[in-house]
């Protein structure tokens, strides 16, 4: 099934609203497949965010990365990759709808709480990032069948 990889970005745990973000995710219908506490080092969050290297913002987002522990997840679902932007909501708060995470807790791009994988051939690079080879763990729940038709 498809995954995506979730990051719960220091901002976030720093206020308290980790297990508030994987729990709206998890109430989507998506499944928990990995989890993982962590410090990011500067070089894991060069390799995640390579594509913004040279851009005005990309020193302050390392720095914002690697300030504070941070949990990386894997979900997977029907869509998971869509599902979970839907639910996260736009990269800028102020734009992301209220219901989303994003329009519910933020209001800044540089402090916008949640990472999740834009396209499935960037949740299998991104697992590998932040999950340095460790399994994730497949399995089904019972209540999958109420999820998943
Ligand atoms: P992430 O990757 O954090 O889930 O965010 P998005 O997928 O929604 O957005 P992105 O890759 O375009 O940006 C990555 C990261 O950079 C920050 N950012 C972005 C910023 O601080 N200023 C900016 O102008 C942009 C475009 C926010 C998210």
């Amino acid at each position: 099934m498809e995954q995506t990889l979730i990051l719960i970005k220091p901002d976030a745990m720093q206020r308290g609203l980790a297990f508030e973000i994987l729990s709206r995710l998890e109430r989507r219908g998506l499944r928990l497949a990995g989890l993982r506490l962590l410090q990011v080092e500067r070089s894991m969050a060069e390799k995640h965010y390579a594509e913004h290297e040279g851009k005005p913002f990309f020193t302050g987002l390392v720095t914002y990365i690697t300030s504070s522990p941070i949990i990386a997840a894997v979900f997977e679902g029907t869509s998971a990759v869509n599902a979970a932007r839907q639910t996260i909501g736009s990269t800028n708060p102020t734009e992301s709808s209220p219901g989303t995470i994003r329009g519910d807790f933020g209001l800044e791009i540089g402090r916008n709480l949640i990472h999740g994988s834009d396209s499935v051939e960037s949740a299998t690079r991104e697992i590998a990032i932040f999950f340095e080879g460790q399994p994730v763990i497949q399995w089904e729940k019972d209540t999958d069948k109420w999820v998943f038709e």
